[in-house]
């Protein structure tokens, strides 16, 4: 008896339960029903995660352009190389030419991922379509592109959108508004396809039908896009408030892509990144520039030519030198920012060699030492006299441009606040010998410079 009450009570349990369950999965079906769990918002901080992360990505401007290289009709067009077809007043039917010049055999999408990868980069930032209008992808809305106008008739951001999922470094398009070639936007302006003053009275018709379309392209078929990379946004037709809609309609396709702020009207000068809640786009974009005590508060990331063209010149050999771009690189991070290094690859598919060895030469520095660039924060001691500091937590390093002769490196913090110096060339971590005063603290360092560009010193501090 007693047991058989004891399994009555079991199944009358069992039986509420199951309905329990019923009820309940009801409830959250029927919830799903009329309710849809809303996909989770990521906040901007989310979204820009790993960016700041990043620090260092590479910036490749490629087109029609790397064909005359810089030169038109025999003679030197002066100014930067992708600027050739306004600069050269190059009419669009002739341009249009250089389409059927664009071969580059020797492109190999892994070869430039890998070369990025090594150098330390983590994101590559390539131009879908430069202000000429020549579209480096299989677009539907247009035939002038990389399929239909040119012998080559491969997908340049397909390969590189495989490349860079192989090798784990984040895909992004520059895309500029501005257009040369398109009769609804600058290409009546005819000599000077730059004019502001102008305005095409058919612009709304190529923003809607070709801009957004070719946009959604970029968006739907080469994988995640980390970042949409506006510019030519100066002209008269863009506006702010085509930038906002532009900016949401992306959004609304790519909730967790970043864009800049070269989507809308907010770029000019340092003021307007400052004021990013007025403007559209996630980060400020000051252009071969490093702001002088960085932009706290704003993301930002400086884009830079390794010479003094972004697009390929024949003849521009004035290359900065790996030192200059290393230095650079920890300079950017020391006030917060992120690097973005542009490179300018022939007409036949590669990079110039001097920009090979250059980022060889910086993947040997980042070997070593990119635990103090990756996901690093501003400089809480500002710029010392002997480099500059980039700062995790409550370590800092410390960038040593100026190797101190005496072997005695000072640093502007109370001596108490130093739990261990060592150098990051060190794989033993062994400590050197830090002494401290009031207000600043001195560290004993070896007589040689572990690295002639740069050598890192990690500082644990006790106190932040
Ligand atoms: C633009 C482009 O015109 C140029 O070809 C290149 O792509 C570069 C990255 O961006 O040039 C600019 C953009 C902004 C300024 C100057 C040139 N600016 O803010 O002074």
């Amino acid at each position: 008896m007693r047991q058989k009450q004891g399994r009555h009570w079991i199944v009358i349990a069992v039986t509420a339960l199951a309905a329990l369950l019923g009820l309940l999965a009801m409830s959250c079906s029927q919830n799903r029903q009329t309710n849809p769990a809303p996909k989770k918002e990521l906040t901007k901080d989310q979204r820009m995660d790993w960016w700041r992360d990043a620090r260092f990505g590479m910036f490749i401007h490629w087109g029609l352009y790397a064909v005359p290289a810089g030169t038109y009709n025999g003679k030197r067009v002066d100014g930067i190389g992708e600027w050739i077809m306004n600069n050269g007043k190059i009419p669009v039917k002739e341009y249009e030419k250089y389409a059927e010049q664009f071969d580059p055999v020797g492109f190999n999408a892994d070869q430039w991922v890998r070369m990025a990868k090594y150098a330390g980069m983590k994101y590559i930032v390539i131009t879908s379509k430069h202000h000429d209008g020549f579209c480096l992808w299989d677009s539907k809305v247009t035939k002038y592109d990389i399929m239909d106008a040119t012998p080559f008739k491969r997908d340049i951001l397909k390969e590189l959108s495989v490349a860079c999922k192989k090798h784990g470094v984040k895909l992004c398009f520059y895309h500029s508004i501005m257009d040369w070639h398109h009769p609804d936007a600058q290409a009546p302006f005819y000599p000077n396809y730059n004019d502001t003053s102008q305005s095409n009275p058919n612009f709304d018709r190529y923003v809607e039908t070709y801009l957004k379309p070719q946009i959604a392209e970029l968006l739907a078929n080469y994988g995640p896009i980390g970042v949409l990379w506006f510019d030519g946004e100066w002209i008269k037709d863009w506006t702010e408030p085509k930038g906002k809609d532009m900016y949401a309609y992306i959004r609304g396709l790519r909730p967790s892509i970043l864009i800049n702020n070269r989507v809308g009207k907010g770029r000019k000068g340092m003021e307007g990144l400052s004021k990013s809640d007025e403007y559209a786009g996630d980060f400020g974009t000051p252009e071969q520039q490093i702001p002088p005590t960085g932009l706290p508060g704003v993301d930002w990331e400086t884009c830079m030519t390794i010479n003094d063209t972004w697009g390929y010149k024949s003849y521009d050999e004035n290359w900065k030198s790996t030192e200059e771009l290393v230095r650079n690189l920890a300079d950017i991070a020391s006030k917060g920012g992120n690097f973005l290094l542009n490179v300018g690859p022939t007409p036949e598919g590669l990079f110039p060699r001097p920009i090979e060895r250059r980022l060889e030469e910086i993947g040997k520095w980042m070997a070593v030492n990119s635990e103090s660039i990756y996901g690093t924060t501003a400089s809480p001691i500002g710029k010392p006299e002997w480099g500059r500091c980039t700062a995790r937590g409550n370590t800092l390093y410390l960038h040593v441009f100026q190797w101190p002769a005496d072997g005695k490196l000072d640093v502007p913090l109370a001596g108490g606040q130093a739990a261990k110096a060592y150098l990051l060339a060190d794989k033993k971590h062994a400590a050197l010998p830090v002494s401290g005063g009031q207000d600043k603290l001195t560290i004993s360092v070896p007589n040689a410079a572990p690295d002639s560009i740069d050598s890192v010193i990690v500082l644990v501090t006790n106190n932040r």
